[in-house]
């Protein structure tokens, strides 16, 4: 039956962490994906959580029943809170709703399956940045809609291009929907400043786009979790709709429990509520409902003064070493005198680096020095340590050089 079925191509960065685990070179430097490690190159499981793990193990008042459909209640208003600020006015007018989903990735796909059904402007392509993080397209273009770039890396300067942006702004239908990414942008580490914020709120609101929020990296980027959560409160308090997905990957280190949060800012209560609904209808025919360990340690940490402190610290040592890896890697190359300019390295914010290496140079990296990382130049910069920095930093001069 199957025998015409034409082989999809893998996933590039899981493929590029499974060519770094068949490398037997002792040298070998993983920085393709994006998961945090320690300084001796290994995950971490935050302390926080792990005291949330054996809370939750001790708690004989827990099961292992159904969640409700939409999942776990003080998990979805403890995230909205988390994105939106304990003042939230939107909150307090009751027109934010939420649905805990598969993590960022379902909470993308549960967004976008509701616009590709219920968003009244017909034919409306979503936009994301140039470059993005793979799945967008994906998903978009998954549930039907179809995908557009704006621009966003400025090759020049290595920095935004913020006058190509608000140019696809400007241009796009009106209606369109923007994909943005609120802080720690993947794969640039490019964030636009306050003030450029307001210019692209300026024009999404003049030109009536809608805003989809997708954050990743709360806490990642500046290691403030109220800094990084900036851009969505600013668009909230101009009065946009919106659509925010939030991942716990990343900052609580729970990658494999699936935990997100889809969170809505709607006009509304009532129109919240009719959104939650259908949401609620097309999650029963997907997941049916969302799994309860991941959300179950996050809501325990973020309805928890003192375990919330305490994964606070934990977020600043992740952030801290990352910043730390930037600076060394920046001493590194300016000690070598390697040709070309590397302020950017730190000035770009988050879990990831875009270096400005070519592909044929990341090829060499792979294939000379064991260093692996995506074909576009993008580093994830935790895989970087004081053990293996001064061997990248030496690898990159030399690809540069010759
Ligand atoms: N969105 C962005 C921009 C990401 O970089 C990621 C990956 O970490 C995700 C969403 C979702 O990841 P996950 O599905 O693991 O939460
Ligand atoms: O960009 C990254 O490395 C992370 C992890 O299909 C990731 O966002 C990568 C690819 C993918 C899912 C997650």
């Amino acid at each position: 039956i199957f025998e015409n079925v034409v082989g999809a191509p893998a996933d590039v960065i899981f493929a590029l962490t499974a060519a770094y685990k068949a490398d037997t070179d002792p040298k070998k430097v993983n920085l393709g994906v994006g998961a945090y490690r320690t300084e001796d190159g290994k995950p971490w499981v935050l302390p926080v959580v792990h005291k949330a793990d054996h809370i939750l193990v001790d708690d004989e008042n827990l099961d292992h029943e159904y969640l409700p459909i939409l999942g776990l209640e003080n998990f979805r208003k403890a995230s909205a809170k988390l994105i939106l600020g304990e003042d939230s006015k939107a909150i307090a007018e009751g027109r934010v709703g939420s649905a805990q989903c598969i993590s960022g990735t379902g909470a993308v796909y549960t967004g976008a399956h509701f616009l590709s059904k219920h968003y009244p402007f017909k034919g409306a392509a979503c936009y994301i940045s140039k470059p993005t993080w793979a799945n967008h397209r994906a998903i978009f273009e998954g549930v039907g809609i179809p995908v557009l770039e704006y621009p966003y890396w400025d090759a020049e300067t290595k920095g935004l291009d913020l006058k190509g942006m608000l140019g696809a702004m400007e241009a796009a239908p009106s209606g369109s929907i923007f994909l943005l990414h609120p802080c720690a942008h993947n794969p640039t580490g490019v964030d636009p400043t306050p003030d450029q914020w307001k210019q692209i709120a300026d024009v999404m609101e003049a030109r009536g786009h809608f805003t989809f929020f997708d954050t990743a990296y709360q806490g990642f980027a500046s290691g403030s979790l109220d800094k990084d959560a900036y851009s969505v409160r600013y668009f909230v308090e101009r009065g946009f709709e919106m659509f925010i997905a939030q991942s716990f990957s990343k900052n609580f280190g729970l990658y494999s429990e699936r935990a997100g949060n889809l969170t809505i800012v709607a006009k509304t209560p009532e129109i919240k509520n009719t959104i939650e609904s259908q949401i609620a209808k097309a999650q029963r025919a997907v997941i049916s409902n969302p799994p309860a360990y991941g959300s179950r340690v996050v809501s325990l940490v973020l309805n928890d003064e003192t375990l919330y402190k305490e994964w606070e610290e934990n977020l600043s040592s992740m952030a801290n070493r990352i910043i730390a890896m930037r600076q060394a890697l920046f001493d590194e190359l300016v000690a070598l005198g390697t040709p070309g300019t590397w302020n950017h390295i730190v000035d770009q914010i988050g879990m990831f680096s875009f270096t400005g290496l070519s592909t044929p140079q990341v090829k060499v990296l792979k294939e000379k020095y064991h260093c692996y990382l995506t074909d576009n130049g993008r580093i994830s910069m935790a895989g970087l340590n004081t053990k293996n920095v001064k061997y990248f930093a030496a690898a990159v001069d030399d690809v540069v050089r010759n």
